[in-house]
């Protein structure tokens, strides 16, 4: 089952396939002490959105997307997100990640009022697969209206020798990265009808976006997939693919494998890790990936891997 029609994501400003991989690596510089620093500019604003054809969706988002931009920097840099708040509800970013209480985007530490800015600082740590959200109340409105995304922290090989190939591998800009086929899916919900129940569900947001369009892979490549799951209102989602298996690193923070050779794994709300899989001994066609919930499938969560 599928949708029909298409959504228009010209008029969404985004796409469900930019956003698979467009990562917002910020402004880097160098602070006096050598630190390297890296700067973000995010926006929260009110935006209805179409998260399936004909279906919109009166949406709180930052970047003026869902999920938000996949902000991505390396292990042991020093993080810097100047916050504005142009919407007309109070919001923060909360991040999963090492920081200071004052640092936390909840009440007395970095809730921004409609019209404010808040710079939010912190360390690149741990390195991993992480999550942003709003953290204003009630939390599960805030949560599921849009305002969540995913935050990456690449490993710093140097500081992992006993894995430094595997740390190059998770590096953006290496060669050994460059070999790699690196995808970010969120596992969102959307309540339609305000009854805390959703009736669409999708990775990315746009149900059956990537069935109707599937994802490209080569499949001399590895895949790489950061898995997050922000669905409210459920309490778990999951990830199942179809004709393989992969290895999982549970929040992204290990250079091992935390499971092995397994076709499905389950995300509580905010858990989130990286899946790796290949291909390369598989026949070229079309290999579905989709949560094990039919249910949810059926709503939208369901897509498929061209393999060429
Ligand atoms: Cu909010």
């Amino acid at each position: 089952m599928t949708t029909v029609g298409n959504v228009d994501h010209v008029r969404n400003g985004f796409d469900p396939h930019e956003i698979l991989n467009d990562w917002d690596l910020g402004t880097v510089t160098t602070d006096a002490n050598g630190r390297r620093v890296r700067e973000y500019e995010i926006t929260a604003v009110d935006i209805e959105i179409e998260i399936a054809p004909g279906i919109f969706f009166p949406a709180w988002a930052y970047n003026g997307r869902v999920p938000g931009p996949t902000i991505r920097a390396v292990e042991g840099e020093w993080l810097r997100i100047h916050f504005t708040n142009a919407g007309s509800h109070t919001h923060s970013i909360h991040f999963h990640g090492i920081h200071a209480a004052s640092m936390d985007g909840i009440a007395g530490a970095g809730l921004v009022g409609p019209g404010e800015s808040f710079t939010y600082e912190m360390p690149a740590e741990p390195f991993g697969c992480h999550l942003y959200h709003c953290h204003a109340t009630p939390l599960k409105r805030h949560v599921h209206k849009g305002l969540y995304g995913a935050f990456i922290v690449d490993p710093d090989p140097a500081r992992h020798p006993e894995h430094t190939d595997v740390a190059r591998a998770r590096l953006l800009g290496t060669p050994e990265n460059d070999t790699w086929q690196e995808f970010v899916m969120v596992m969102n919900g959307f309540d339609t009808n305000f009854d805390d129940e959703n009736e669409i569900y999708a990775a990315n947001t746009v149900a059956h976006e990537y069935m109707k369009r599937p994802i490209q892979v080569d499949r001399d490549r590895p895949i790489r997939i950061y898995l997050v799951n922000i669905t409210e209102f459920d309490p778990i989602n999951s990830f199942h693919l179809h004709g393989n298996f992969f290895d999982y690193y549970d929040h992204g923070t290990t250079l091992t494998p935390t499971l092995r050779t397994v076709d499905t794994i389950m995300q509580c709300q905010a858990q989130r890790g990286i899946l790796e899989m290949s291909f390369a001994n598989h026949e070229p066609g079309r290999y579905m990936f989709h949560a094990h919930q039919s249910e949810f499938a059926e709503l939208g969560w369901m897509s498929v891997f061209e393999v060429t």
